[in-house]
């Protein structure tokens, strides 16, 4: 079979079956086109995306002005590595910096090397400036979290799959309760070797785990005064996910060290990135850090393309009025609903639980109709679906959708 051949689903499915590595378990549906927030299959049925990617396409897929970028750049030059300056790195920098008013930042390329950036600087930073013992350095996490897939990230993870098996596990982590502060404080008051406090906004993995209003205030307020970094995981919550460019913005908390991936690029090529001001950012020097293709011109352009769309677009100002229509429309369903006992999120990234056990497969088969009357949506952690359109979508789109879901919860009351 020749590679450029038109696939059928079933052909393609088996193809990755034999050939791939199986580490995934994707939902039977094969794409090969995408446009805002619709996705076709290859037999041609059109879909509602409700997963963006993890929230990599936040600007819905295959934006014109992202992609245009993208091909003006790459026609012109692709990589040089760091070894050579090039022309489209310090534009974005300088851009990046000012839309996120930090001093400097460090590109890398997917959200698992930005979090080990954030925590090498972190470290650094523990030595040289707060004047932490060599090696003695702590880093605070936290219950359920999810970072990536790196052997030091799954070293603090508690996911018995992500983790089992890939010991021996990276020291200088402390785990403590999501959404607890007095275990924060705690921890800080009896660990004087803490240097970090890495969270993530909102717990997108644990099941869009919002936590109590304040929470993320009074935890960089421990972290001043305990003189520790507030480390900011918005690889998913970023770039206008929950309805503010940061979900760390419906509280005005300013991170010492922010982590971005994913919809920084508007889902069309992996860029990262980890920012900070300068007293943090400065212990890293020549050496230090880096990746071949971490800031390069192409990932540069794109970058600045996809943090244009989502200012020029308001798309934090639909994310936020839209998340609360859904939220709005699917508690008006769940007051008589006998499957689904909550919804919960912030903006467009959202989550229902069903009424089942981690155990059982009502979401999967949930899906598996969500996707039969299209719209495609993914369980986590067994009872668990997440919501999370492209922010492009409008009003009535959203409505459609939660036509489609409501009707086809329904199918699933007993
Ligand atoms: C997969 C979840 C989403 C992340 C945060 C860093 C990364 C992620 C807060 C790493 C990645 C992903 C990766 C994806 C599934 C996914 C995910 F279900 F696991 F939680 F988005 F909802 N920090 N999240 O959420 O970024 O290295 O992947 O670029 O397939 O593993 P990455």
């Amino acid at each position: 079979m020749a590679v450029l051949d038109q696939l059928t689903s079933q052909q393609a499915i088996t193809l990755e079956n034999k050939y791939g590595a199986h580490n995934y378990h994707p939902l039977p549906v094969v794409l090969n086109r995408g446009e805002g927030v619709y996705v076709w299959d290859v037999e041609g049925e059109k879909y509602y995306d409700f997963l963006s990617a993890y929230s990599a396409v936040n600007q819905g897929h295959c934006h014109p002005k992202i992609v245009n970028a993208m091909v003006q750049q790459a026609q012109t030059l692709t990589l040089t590595s760091r070894a050579f300056y090039n022309d489209a790195l310090g534009k974005f920098e300088k851009f990046a910096c000012e839309y996120f008013n930090f001093d400097k930042l460090l590109p890398m390329n997917t959200g698992a090397e930005a979090v080990e950036t954030a925590l090498k600087l972190c470290r650094k930073w523990a030595y040289e400036v707060k004047g932490i013992d060599e090696n003695e350095a702590e880093i605070i996490v936290c219950e359920n979290n999810f970072h990536g897939r790196t052997t030091t990230i799954i070293s603090f993870s508690n996911d018995p799959i992500a983790r089992k098996n890939f010991g021996p596990y990276t020291k200088g982590f402390i785990k403590i309760d999501y959404n607890n502060i007095d275990a924060l404080e705690e921890t800080l008051k009896n660990n004087p070797n803490v240097s970090g406090f890495l969270v993530e906004p909102i717990q997108g993995e644990a099941g869009v785990y919002v936590p109590d209003a304040g929470y993320l205030t009074k935890a960089k307020a421990l972290c001043e005064k305990y003189n520790v970094l507030f480390i900011a995981d918005e690889v998913q919550t970023g770039i206008a996910r929950t309805g503010k460019l940061l979900a760390v913005d419906h509280e005005n908390v300013k991170p010492d060290v922010l982590i971005l991936g994913k919809a920084i690029s508007g889902g069309v090529y992996p860029v990262s990135a980890v920012l900070a001001n300068d007293h943090i950012m400065n212990v890293i020097k020549p050496g230090n850090h880096g990746s071949t293709f971490g800031g390069n011109p192409v990932a540069a352009a794109v970058a600045t393309a996809a943090l244009e769309v989502i200012r020029d677009e308001n798309l934090a100002q639909n994310a936020s009025e839209l998340g609360d229509l859904f939220r709005a429309e699917l508690n008006k369903y769940i007051e008589t609903s006998s499957i689904v006992s909550l919804v919960r999120g912030k903006g467009l990234l959202n989550a229902i639980v069903i009424n089942d056990d981690e155990d059982s497969d009502t979401a999967w088969n949930v899906c598996m109709s969500l996707k039969e009357n299209g719209l495609l949506a993914k369980p986590t952690h067994g009872n668990i679906i997440r919501f999370a359109p492209p922010l492009v979508m409008t009003k009535e789109q959203l409505l459609d959708c939660v036509n489609i879901i409501t009707t086809t919860l329904k199918q699933f009351e007993v």
